[in-house]
């Protein structure tokens, strides 16, 4: 069993939860904050088979989009940084093996 750790612009989380609960995969979402942008997105977990891992990852290639953001600039004191663009996603995933699965 593998879990799926995807990290993903809440708009488009909008769109791959409910196409991921069709094609019958269990989801767990979490309000998240990128570290660098500071601003919101939306951490998915998703625990499946290995042979379904394709498929999920096809769901968000397929429904997550690029996007090109301008972290503002900051003056923190004396010490300033300029603002940047950054093209953010479309989703960030990462495959981790499941070691155990219980109910209770
Ligand atoms: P943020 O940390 O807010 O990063 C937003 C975007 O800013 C990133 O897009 C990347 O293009 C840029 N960026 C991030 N850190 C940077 C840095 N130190 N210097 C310059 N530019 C930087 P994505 O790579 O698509 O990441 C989207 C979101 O996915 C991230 O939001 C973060 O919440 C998560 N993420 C990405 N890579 C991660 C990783 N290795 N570990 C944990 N979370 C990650």
């Amino acid at each position: 069993m593998k879990l799926i750790i995807a990290i993903l612009n809440n708009d488009d989380a909008k769109v791959v939860t409910p196409k991921l609960m069709e094609e019958g995969f269990s989801a767990t979402t979490l309000n998240t904050t990128g570290g660098f942008l500071r601003v919101g997105n939306t951490t998915l977990l998703v625990a499946t088979e290995e042979e379904n891992v394709d498929k999920v990852r096809d769901i968000f290639k397929k429904y997550s989009n690029t996007r090109s953001v301008v972290k503002p600039a900051v003056d923190l004191q004396d010490k300033e940084t300029a603002a940047e663009e950054v093209t953010v996603g479309g989703a960030v995933l990462f495959v981790m093996d499941v070691k155990g699965n219980f109910k209770f």
